[in-house]
């Protein structure tokens, strides 16, 4: 459009001047019948009928996002089913795909769609994921979460029960409706830690356009079939002890539902193939299990090239293993030039967790037939005996050992993260034990002194419903229990710095609605009172901080009498869980939550949405 000045001198040298007006008011119509057009195409697509695994595609940044619509049947099952036949005997020959072989054991199996681990769901960004839970496992309540995605335009599809929905009951379908907003390797589990552990959880990879990826020139091959999923597997089904300090040992680590033990060596392993001469991406993630300990993996001969954590890009790092905590994801490259031939891939329980815990896979050449030049097939760098941990910290110090607070992001941290933040939250954490009986010690976790509970309606979606005195006071608490709220303002910038108090093992939390840059991470070797912290924290000599390239994160662990520093911006108003992924079932007392922004700021759930809460009768005996 012209200045006005323009305009006139237009009319001054013409006498058949377009009518201006007219022509932007015609402009103005043809976009909203477009417009209304699109809306109209949008508003009437039909859900998809077809179930699963479409949305399985080479992704291009000039498509349209596809609706990807899953059906997730949730039920008991069993390993070693009859369709099994004897595969898992020797010579027994391959198990069919109707067979869970597991480590060879009979058990039961909380699964969905009767695989193990969950079907792996591959979408590209952006797509909309429509997942028909239908849920046929009586005595489960149950709730999804999408663990990587920020939720933002539907904070209630999280899968946080009482916080962003209500648990799902037997015999009902939820649907989970969303947007893979977010890139990476990811995953989704059972919100109760004892049904992920039962089988409820699995890889869920979102890729974007290889010519958006900006790790593309890295690697030539990112198959759907070099997805790793790790989980912990135990002797028997059902709830888990709820107390800190019997929680029963695992018997193996199954990669991709596959594994063994002395009892049933011959039970086939998972497996991955390759070609001579090309670069694989792999994805792994960890699922963790009844004791969630940390693993190390590993393939024997091979250097791992490590690109991105939960996620996000960082710069490589070259390294022999990689140690990890429960629902921590990391995508790594291989480059395939050894000797044609089958090498093991190992997963391993760090030792000071549970000792004898360890599975296997094997990765396969193909082709061997195919001519290998002698020097192409390097001399495995013996040199790299390089760890990568975000667990350990005792061997930080060595330089064999990168720590997460050594491992450099590619992209730099936002400059108002950079400076001071506006808000900062303390969150101590602690156990209490009491004496219940003669007999009885009830042990639990705190954070703040608050052992958290779930309040009896979702915050989300029934605030009105949440009595006043179900919330923790502001406070320091003294034990009781409560719904632990710490409320944050919309938009503002946020360091939340955790630290353990009791030295009972290391920790894992994982934030849902956000991820964070780690920018202070440190052991403190005995336990600080918050006072303490807060001074150290203000004088600068708690952490010696990154605040250039800090790695960003949705899972951390904080080392036994650990701290870390965490930075974010709350944008994403909402009710989101800070999860402590060590407990067994919905929680043992350490969890918060934290409210980003006011009721007014949230996104609203439909309307016909489920409702819960408590039934207490009448206050008078009659009335
Ligand atoms: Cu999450």
């Amino acid at each position: 459009m012209g200045s006005e000045t323009e305009s006139s001198e237009v009319r001054d040298l013409s006498l058949l001047k377009p009518n201006y007006m007219l022509l932007s008011l015609q402009r103005i119509l043809v976009l909203t019948v477009i417009l209304a057009g699109v809306i109209l195409v949008v508003y009437y697509t039909p859900m998809p009928e077809a179930y699963f695994e479409n949305c399985d595609r080479e992704c291009h940044e000039l498509d349209w996002p596809m609706i990807c619509r899953v059906k997730l049947v949730i039920e008991v099952y069993k390993t070693l089913s009859k369709s099994c036949g004897s595969c898992t005997e020797k010579n027994g020959g391959d198990c069919p795909a109707t067979c869970i072989s597991a480590d060879g054991r009979v058990r039961g199996v909380l699964s969905a769609n009767r695989e193990l681990p969950s079907p792996t769901l591959h979408v590209c960004h952006n797509d909309i994921l429509v997942v028909d839970v239908v849920h046929r496992a009586p005595a489960h309540a149950l709730s999804i979460h999408w663990r990587g995605q920020p939720q933002k335009e539907t904070p209630f599809m999280d899968g946080a029960p009482m916080l962003t929905q209500c648990p799902q009951p037997a015999y009902t379908t939820f649907q989970y409706k969303f947007r893979a907003s977010s890139v990476g390797t990811h995953m989704y589990h059972a919100h109760s830690a004892a049904d992920a552990a039962d089988g409820l959880s699995g890889a869920f990879i979102v890729r974007q356009s290889s010519r958006l990826d900006p790790l593309r020139k890295l690697y030539d091959v990112d198959d759907t079939k070099h997805t790793i999923f790790v989980s912990e597997w135990g002797h028997s089904m059902g709830p888990l002890a709820g107390v800190i300090s019997s929680i029963p040992n695992a018997e193996s680590l199954l990669i991709n539902g596959k594994g063994n033990s002395s009892e049933s060596p011959d039970t086939p392993l998972s497996s991955f193939n390759v070609e001579y001469g090309k670069r694989y991406r792999f994805r792994l993630a960890y699922g963790g299990g009844s004791k969630s300990c940390p693993i190390k993996f590993s393939i024997d001969q091979h250097v791992l090239e490590v690109i991105t954590l939960d996620g996000h890009q960082i710069e490589t790092e070259h390294v022999s293993s990689i140690e990890i905590g429960r629902g921590e994801r990391v995508d790594f490259i291989i480059d395939a030039k050894r000797a044609p031939g089958v090498y093991k891939m190992k997963v391993m329980a760090v030792k000071s967790c549970q000792d004898n815990l360890d599975g296997m896979a094997n990765l396969v050449y193909e082709k061997v037939e195919q001519k290998v030049l002698r020097k192409d097939e390097e001399a495995f760098d013996s040199n790299v005996y390089r760890e990568l941990t975000t667990v350990s910290s005792d061997n930080c110090a060595s330089e064999n050992v990168i720590c997460l607070n050594e491992v450099h992001a590619t992209n730099k941290i936002p400059e108002e993260l950079a400076a001071a933040v506006e808000e900062i939250v303390y969150v101590p954490f602690n156990y209490s034990t009491k004496q219940i009986s003669a007999k009885r010690v009830e042990s639990w976790g705190q954070t703040d002194g608050h052992r958290f509970t779930y309040p009896a309606s979702p915050l989300l979606t029934q605030s009105d419903n949440v009595g006043e005195n179900e919330f923790c006071s502001k406070e320091p608490g003294n034990g009781e229990e409560c719904v632990h709220v710490k409320k944050v303002p919309l938009g503002s910038t946020v360091e939340m710095v955790m630290f353990d108090q009791g030295g009972e093992s290391d920790h894992i939390f994982h934030l849902h609605g956000y991820s964070f840059y780690v920018v202070g991470m440190r052991e403190l070797h005995r336990s600080f009172d918050k006072d303490t912290i807060v001074k150290m924290n203000r004088e600068g000599n708690l952490f010696t901080k990154n605040l250039i390239d800090p790695v960003i994160k949705d899972t951390i662990v904080v080392p036994k009498f650990g701290a870390v520093a965490l930075r974010f911006k709350a944008d994403n108003p909402g009710y989101w869980l800070m999860r402590d992924e060590r407990s067994t079932h919905w929680t043992r007392g350490l969890d918060f939550i934290l409210k980003v922004g006011n009721q007014g700021d949230f996104v609203q759930a439909p309307s016909d949405f489920p409702k819960c809460g408590s039934y207490v009768g009448p206050e008078y005996f009659l009335i």
